[in-house]
């Protein structure tokens, strides 16, 4: 009988042991468990903190940026709008058309630079396009002291003999002197004589000496 209850009580204590040790591993595993979900939990949350303020602090500076570009733009087109109100100044307006025309004294300027000149000024190397339009204009030229050429707005630097205006559209006015144009390709651009009242040449483009311009510019 002793022998009997030694050996039920020996079994019932390795079973104990056992189950006793199989809740302990699991009860191990669960907390490791938890653990690693608490680590990740915190490592996502920093990196959820980390990016948005990498977001907020780019968004920051682009804030920055479009407050200095505003800032910038709207320095640049008082700046355009000044210096058009100024660069307006010398012109002469003929009140019909709305047109103002001035002449560029400095004798410095092929025909190319006189019509960037002109254009950096809001306005045009002078197109002619009627009679009363070239009477007002050698008024301008002759008020304004020119006494040799002057430059205008026609080319036919593109096609020879095909004579545009410097926004494209054709030069159908015209008051060639005698025996002119020449029609060569070495001529492209169009001058004033005052030999001839400012009758119509065909120039070199690059000539400069004692060359004025036109400039012509809209109200
Ligand atoms: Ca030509």
């Amino acid at each position: 009988m002793n022998i009997i209850l030694f050996f039920w009580l020996i079994f019932s204590t390795v079973i104990t042991l056992s189950v006793t040790n199989g809740q302990e591993t699991f009860l191990d595993e669960m907390t490791n468990m938890r653990k690693t979900i608490e680590d990740l939990k915190t490592q996502i949350e920093e990196k959820i903190d980390s990016t948005y303020n990498e977001l907020k602090n780019d968004s920051q500076v682009l804030q920055q940026q479009l407050t200095s570009l505003k800032l910038d733009t709207e320095t640049n087109l008082t700046k355009i709008l000044e210096s058009k109100e100024k660069k307006t100044d010398c012109y002469t307006f003929d009140s019909t058309t709305g047109y103002g025309y001035k002449l560029l004294k400095d004798l410095r300027y092929n025909w190319y630079h006189a019509k960037l000149k002109c254009e950096s000024e809001g306005g045009e190397l002078a197109s002619i396009r009627t009679t009363q339009e070239w009477q007002f204009v050698k008024e301008v030229i002759n008020l304004g002291g020119a006494d040799a050429y002057v430059w205008l707005g026609g080319t036919d630097v593109l096609q020879e003999r095909n004579w545009l205006w410097t926004d494209g559209s054709p030069v159908s006015f015209t008051d060639w002197r005698p025996d002119f144009p020449r029609n060569m390709t070495r001529y492209n651009c169009l001058a004033g004589h005052i030999d001839f009242n400012w009758g119509w040449f065909d120039s070199d483009c690059y000539a400069y000496a004692r060359n004025y311009a036109v400039c012509k510019i809209q109200a």
